[in-house]
C-alpha cells in the first residue's frame, strides 16, 4: 500500500501500478536501510556516506530526468520517492533534492552537451555529490541582491564571494553556483571542487536536519575555465527555475514526514494507558488530534497527486508549486507537533521518531522559500500586488 497505512481515501487507486511499486520499493528502502540508522546519525550529527550510492542505484537521483543515465520517471513517481525518503528523514530527501532538483536539473535543462555528459550519469549513480549555492549570509529570501560575482577574463571568470546554508556543501564534488557577471546579471557555473580558491567550511550546532551536511562554501578569486558557465540562461530565472522543481519534491516530501508522525502517534496512543486503565486513545482530545492529523494529511495527498498530473501534463504554475509547499510544510510540522505532545515525555527523546521530524521540518518550514515568501508569492498571483 503506498501510503504506507495513512490513505483514509484510497489515494492509492489513483496511481499507476508502476508508482505503487516505486513507491513500495522506497518504502521498503527506508523500512530497512534508513531506519535503523537514523536515530543514530541524527544524534551524532553525521551524514552516512553510502547513502548516495544507494540512492543511485535505486534511481532516486534526478529520477524524474531523461537521458544521461536517469530514470526518466514521471512526477508523481517522482514526488513519491521524495515522500518515501522523508518518511525516514529530511535530511535524506534533502540530499535527493538537491541532487536532482538543483544540481542535475540545471545542468540538464542549461548546460552544454559536454556537461550534461560529464556529470550527469555521475551525479545520477551518486558517484558524484553536488551542491548548489544561491543563498548568501545577507541575502536568503532575496536572492537577487546577491555579491557573489563571476568577472569575465580572457580564460574564463574569478569567482568572488561567499554561500551560506549549502546542504551537502561540505560532501560536495562540484558546485553548481550562481553569481553575477559584469552587466549584472545572475548567471550559473558548476564549480569542481580542488579548484584553488574554492573552499568550504561546515556548520555545526544545528537543532534541525543533523544527519544532512550543511556548509558555506567560499569562493577567493577562483579561477574559472569558460566551460564552467551554464550557457543556456541568464537572470534569476535560472535559479528560481531550479527551486520549482526541488519544492515540488518538498511538497511531497513533507506528507512523507507526517505519515510517519501520525503512524507513530497513534500505535502509541492505543498502546500508552492512562486514567481507569483506558488507552489514551480513547479520549476524546486525543481523538481529536489524531483526526486531525489524518484528516490534514489526506488533504495534503490529494492536492500533491493533482499538483504532479498537472506537471505531467506541462500544466502546473510556480505559484501552485508554491501553495503546495506552503500548506504541506505547515501541515506536517504541525502534526509532527501534535505527535510529540501525545507521546508525552517520550516525544522529547530519539527513541521516538516525531521530535526528529519536528525538529527537522523547522528547516523545511524555512529553506526553498519561507512560509511568509510563498504566502507573498501566492498572494501576488491572486491580487496582482507584489508585497515581497
Ligand atoms: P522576480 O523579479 O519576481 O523574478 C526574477 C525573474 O525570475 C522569474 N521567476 C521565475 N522563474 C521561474 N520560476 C519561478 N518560480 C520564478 N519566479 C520568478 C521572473 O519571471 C523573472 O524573470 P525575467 O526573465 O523577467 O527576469 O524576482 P524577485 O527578486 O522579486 O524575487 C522573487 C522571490 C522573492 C519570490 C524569489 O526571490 C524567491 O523565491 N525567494 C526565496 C529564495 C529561496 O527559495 N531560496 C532557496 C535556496 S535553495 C534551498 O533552500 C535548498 S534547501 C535544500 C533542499 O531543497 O532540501
Ligand atoms: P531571511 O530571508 O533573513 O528571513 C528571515 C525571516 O524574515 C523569515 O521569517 C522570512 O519569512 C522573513 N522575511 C524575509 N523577507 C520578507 C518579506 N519580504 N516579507 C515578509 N517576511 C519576510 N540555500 C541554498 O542556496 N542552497 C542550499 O542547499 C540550502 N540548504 C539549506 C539547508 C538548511 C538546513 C537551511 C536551514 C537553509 C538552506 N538554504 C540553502 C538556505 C535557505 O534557502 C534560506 O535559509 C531561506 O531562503 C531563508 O533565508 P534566510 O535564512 O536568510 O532568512
Amino acid at each position: 500500500m503506498p501510503f504506507h497505512g495513512v490513505d483514509y481515501f484510497q489515494v492509492a487507486d489513483l496511481l499507476t501500478d508502476e508508482e505503487k511499486l516505486i513507491s513500495a520499493t522506497f518504502r521498503r528502502f527506508v523500512d530497512d536501510e534508513i531506519m535503523p540508522v537514523i536515530g543514530r546519525h541524527f544524534r551524532d550529527g553525521t551524514f552516512d556516506q553510502t547513502w548516495p550510492r544507494r540512492l543511485g542505484t535505486l534511481g532516486a537521483l534526478g529520477a524524474n530526468l531523461v537521458g544521461y543515465g536517469c530514470p526518466g520517471l514521471g512526477a508523481v513517481a517522482y514526488g513519491l520517492i521524495m515522500q518515501e525518503l522523508e518518511r525516514g528523514d529530511s535530511g535524506v530527501r534533502s540530499f535527493a533534492s538537491v541532487q536532482g532538483a538543483l544540481v542535475m536539473y540545471p545542468i540538464h535543462a542549461f548546460g552544454s552537451e559536454e556537461q550534461k555528459l560529464r556529470y550527469l550519469p555521475k551525479l545520477a549513480s551518486g558517484e558524484l555529490i553536488g551542491c548548489f549555492g544561491l543563498t548568501e549570509p545577507d541575502f536568503g529570501s532575496n536572492p537577487g541582491g546577491m555579491r557573489t560575482t563571476a568577472r569575465e577574463t580572457s580564460d574564463g571568470y574569478v569567482l568572488s564571494g561567499e554561500k551560506r546554508w549549502i546542504t551537502s556543501g561540505g560532501l560536495a564534488d562540484l558546485a553548481v553556483v550562481w553569481a553575477k557577471c559584469d552587466d549584472g546579471l545572475v548567471r550559473g557555473f558548476v564549480v569542481e571542487r580542488g579548484l584553488p580558491g574554492f573552499s568550504t567550511r561546515d556548520i555545526h550546532g544545528k537543532f534541525s536536519l543533523r544527519a544532512s551536511v550543511t556548509s558555506e562554501l567560499i569562493f577567493e578569486d577562483c579561477l574559472l575555465p569558460k566551460s564552467s558557465l551554464l550557457p543556456g540562461v541568464k537572470g534569476l530565472r535560472g535559479p528560481l527555475s531550479c527551486l520549482n522543481q526541488a519544492r515540488f519534491g518538498i511538497a511531497f516530501g513533507a506528507v512523507g514526514a507526517a505519515m510517519a508522525c501520525y503512524d507513530e502517534a497513534l500505535s502509541y496512543c492505543k498502546e500508552r494507558v492512562q486514567f481507569a486503565g483506558k488507552p489514551i486513545a480513547a479520549h476524546q482530545l486525543v481523538q481529536l488530534k489524531l483526526v486531525d492529523m489524518l484528516q490534514e494529511i489526506t488533504k495534503a495527498q490529494l492536492l500533491c497527486l493533482q499538483l504532479g498530473r498537472l506537471k505531467e501534463a506541462g500544466k502546473s504554475r510556480p505559484q501552485q508549486v508554491s501553495l503546495a509547499k506552503r500548506n504541506n510544510v505547515k501541515m506536517a510540522l504541525e502534526c509532527a507537533r501534535n505527535a510529540r505532545d501525545l507521546l508525552g515525555a517520550n516525544g522529547i527523546t530519539d527513541e521516538y521518531q516525531s521530535g526528529r521530524h519536528m525538529c527537522n521540518l523547522e528547516s523545511v518550514f524555512t529553506y526553498e522559500g519561507t512560509d511568509h515568501i510563498h504566502t507573498l508569492i501566492v498572494g501576488e498571483d491572486i491580487t496582482g500586488s507584489a508585497a515581497f
